[in-house]
């Protein structure tokens, strides 16, 4: 409790963006994140890169609370991509036992803020066991109707925008479609995120400024944030001080 007030005023102090100053009007409505620095993070403390993962996960928790309290409608987390599979098998064990950990710890919390669990991937690809705790994650949480946990899970964009192709050259050549009749909306609803709208703000922690595979249609016209700070050290405060960022911008879609 101590701590705990210790810390806002610490903020408070270092000039840190009061949550009053953000405009309830004009909050991101889809917020993606890149979730970067948790083996760093553990690197740093000396511990093994899996305690950085599993700090990562606590973070999970942290800004899912905290942007469903600010009126954020879905938020997008990387939390492995296609080309993860290259790292030592024991971190990528450890990582595909995360989602079974996840229900286990926080599913009743979940149920409790009204967030609806979402995953985007190629999941035909991950282990049973995985598939099985992701497909109940869904499950459990469908009723909800607050925000939107999207979890990209084995998810790889130009992998994504290759599969999305061959979708529609099969429903052109079956006649479901012409040639004609495909446009950039047409194309959008071949790709996992159909049923979202493009991400309004997209935050890369830990660093390094590069989009990596993520989202490459979707971001066309997203404001990107960049923050040193690793995945396991956000925090809701961070999380303002990006959405008070994005209030600043005067967003044009390419227009005047
Ligand atoms: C590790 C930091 C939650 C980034 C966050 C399998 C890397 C923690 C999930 C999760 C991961 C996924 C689906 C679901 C419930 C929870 C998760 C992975 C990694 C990769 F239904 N955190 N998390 N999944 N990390």
């Amino acid at each position: 409790m101590l701590k705990r007030f210790f810390q806002k005023n610490k903020a408070t102090i270092e000039g840190a963006i009061d949550e009053k100053k953000i405009d309830p009007f004009n909050i991101p409505k889809h917020v993606a994140i890149i979730m970067d620095g948790n083996g760093r993070w553990a690197k740093k403390k000396g511990l093994p890169r899996i305690a950085g993962h599993r700090a990562g996960m606590n973070a999970v928790i942290e800004i899912t609370k905290a942007a469903s309290d600010l009126g954020i409608k879905v938020l997008t987390l990387y939390a492995f991509s296609t080309e993860n599979w290259k790292r030592p098998e024991d971190e990528v064990s450890f990582l595909m036992n995360l989602p079974q950990e996840f229900l286990l710890g926080h599913l009743d919390d979940l149920k409790k803020n009204n967030v609806q669990v979402k995953i985007m991937g190629f999941t035909s690809q991950l282990p049973p066991h995985t598939l099985e705790a992701v497909i109940e994650a869904e499950r459990k949480t469908a009723e909800n109707t607050g925000l939107v946990l999207n979890f990209a899970l084995n998810y790889g964009s130009r992998y994504e925008i290759v599969q999305a192709t061959k979708n529609l050259v099969d429903d052109v050549a079956s006649g479901k479609l012409t040639k004609e009749m495909i446009d950039e909306e047409v194309f959008s609803s071949y790709l996992l995120t159909k049923n979202f709208s493009d991400p309004d703000l997209l935050i890369r922690t830990s660093g390094e400024q590069r989009i990596s595979n993520f989202l490459l249609w979707q971001l066309a016209y997203t404001e990107l944030w960049f923050t040193s700070v690793y995945w396991p050290q956000f925090n809701k405060q961070i999380l303002i001080e990006a959405i008070y960022d994005y209030q600043q911008r005067s967003r044009r879609f390419g227009g005047v």
